[in-house]
């Protein structure tokens, strides 16, 4: 069984403390490789690393910066078979998945913000003839890149190519829920020849490691993608001392389908919307807002194409649902199921845990794409973030209902928006309470548009020029001269 290392200056520093965490293959449900939990000694290790490494490399060339995430993104995109198996294993999404969208987005990640390094400019202002400013854009020093389990790689690789374009140093800390692929990540970046202390990635739990990394003076900026729990955690520890936040937190996305929408394209992209990683996406649309008169319709066709969608294990070809992630997210989800039956909703499909055919997995953790009608806007089902394959269907008369659903909830990450009458989808767009809104499609990312949600969902906005801005900190010069 493979013991991971954390990744300090350079080295696969194994655990001081001799604390280990069970690692799980969700497909399965059992162990199959064990997490060293980082403690103090690890911690002020992995600081005096980044800032032994900060001037050297703040200092170099953008060119020279930019070349080191090049080349770690040729060895990802070489590495692609063993990473997607990894993440596979790791999170029990379908293989297929792993190989199409995490890992090329993990090096796509790398050379975007490589490019970023090299084209990052920053503003000058020509007061009147004898006044300029012009603003600097510092990097921080140390920052922390904090990563959830739901895209590993994707979004690990999300937070540090930017941190480290930008010239910072960091200390990574990816979920203790499937940690394989930033350990594998830390190989190659020594064989990239990124240079010692510049990332640094420490493994553990949450609440122990995560939090001292909060917590500790020479982290300057935290860069959190998570739960809306843990982020209201973070911020209050980070606040009193002013550390810079980005938290990408939970959403409770709707998707909005009107009836003169294009059916097919709808149908297509409300079913990926919905069902995509087991429902584990936070852009994922798990409300469902049709509008009255195509309900039963959309209804039955939805029901029959997601009792199609083929759950088992992840490994196999064609497989389209894999594992959820861990036993315990498993029963949180069924917890919501039960939730809503309670609650006084019907269960069309799914509703339980499965067990796929063959021995391999009959442990495994599997949910059934699950679809739910019939619960008002403020239940807990509605209200809250299962991040499962459960969707609620709700039917609006008007345009100005599917707003007041689609805005009804404490949450504003995402919304997608399906109809062919384009003075509506604008109108729609400018009131919709999300940070990031599709019309007629889903889940089309362009690296450079800003990425993250208002109200509950979060703060700052990752991507492209947000991301480099975040991660510097401005300092405006004033000139004057005769
Ligand atoms: O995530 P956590 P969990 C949502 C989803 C899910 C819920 C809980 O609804 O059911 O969050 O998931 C680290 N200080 N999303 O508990 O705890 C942790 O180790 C510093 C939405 O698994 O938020 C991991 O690296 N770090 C989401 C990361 O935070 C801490 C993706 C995320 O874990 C910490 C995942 C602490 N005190 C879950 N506690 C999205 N927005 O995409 C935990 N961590």
């Amino acid at each position: 069984m493979e013991t991971l290392t954390h990744f300090i200056a350079g080295q696969d520093v194994p655990t001081t403390s001799n604390d280990y965490l069970d690692n799980f293959e969700p497909a399965t449900g059992l162990v199959y490789s064990r997490i060293p939990e980082a403690g103090v000694d690890e911690l002020e290790a992995a600081i005096r690393a980044g800032q032994q490494a900060f001037p050297a490399w703040s200092g170099a060339p953008a060119e020279e910066r930019a070349a080191c995430l090049r080349r770690l993104a040729r060895l990802i995109e070489r590495d692609i078979d063993p990473l997607a198996m990894a993440e596979s294993i790791d999170n029990g999404k379908p293989l297929s998945i792993a190989r199409q969208l995490d890992i090329p987005r993990a090096a796509a990640n790398l050379n975007f913000f490589a490019a970023a390094a090299t084209q990052f400019s920053s503003e000058s202002h020509a007061t009147d003839a004898h006044t300029l400013n012009y603003t600097l854009r510092k990097p921080h020093g140390l920052v922390a890149c904090i990563s959830p389990w739901n895209l590993p790689l994707y979004l690990f690789t999300w937070k540090i190519a930017p941190a480290l374009a930008s010239g910072n140093c960091v200390i990574g800390k990816p979920s203790e829920v499937t940690p394989m692929t930033a350990w594998m990540l830390g190989k190659l970046c020594r064989e990239a020849g990124l240079p010692d202390g510049v990332l640094n990635i420490l493994h553990g739990s949450g609440p122990t490691i995560g939090q001292q990394i909060v917590e500790h003076p020479a982290i300057s900026a935290i860069s959190f993608t998570g739960g809306t729990a843990t982020g209201e955690g973070i911020a209050r520890t980070a606040a009193p001392a002013f550390k810079k936040l980005s938290l990408e937190l939970g959403g409770k996305n709707p998707s909005i389908v009107f009836a003169d929408c294009h059916w097919e394209r709808m149908m297509d992209g409300v079913l990926r919307a919905a069902f995509s990683n087991q429902g584990q996406i936070c852009l994922c649309g798990s409300r469902i807002l049709l509008e009255r008169s195509i309900y039963d319709r959309f209804c039955d066709e939805f029901v029959a194409r997601v009792q199609q969608l083929r759950l088992g294990d992840p490994l196999e070809n064609g497989t389209q649902q894999g594992a959820v992630v861990s036993e315990a997210h498993m029963t949180k989800i069924l917890g919501c199921i039960e939730t809503a039956r309670e609650e006084g909703g019907t269960v069309l499909c799914g509703g339980d845990r499965v067990v796929p055919d063959g021995a391999r997995c009959k442990n495994g953790w599997f949910v059934a794409p699950t679809v739910i009608e019939g619960l008002g806007i403020d239940c807990q089902t509605n209200q809250n973030e299962i991040f499962g394959p459960v969707v609620t269907l709700t039917p609006f008369d008007d345009e100005q209902q599917a707003l007041e659903l689609a805005n009804g909830t404490r949450y504003g990450l995402a919304a997608n928006l399906w109809s062919r009458d384009v003075d509506r989808c604008h109108r729609l767009a400018g009131r919709l309470d999300a940070g990031l809104i599709w019309i007629n499609c889903w889940m089309i990312r362009d690296l450079r548009t800003p990425m993250g949600g208002m109200k509950h969902s979060g703060m700052g906005r990752e991507g492209g020029l947000e991301a480099m801005r975040f991660f510097t900190e401005p300092r405006n010069v004033c000139v004057s001269f005769t």
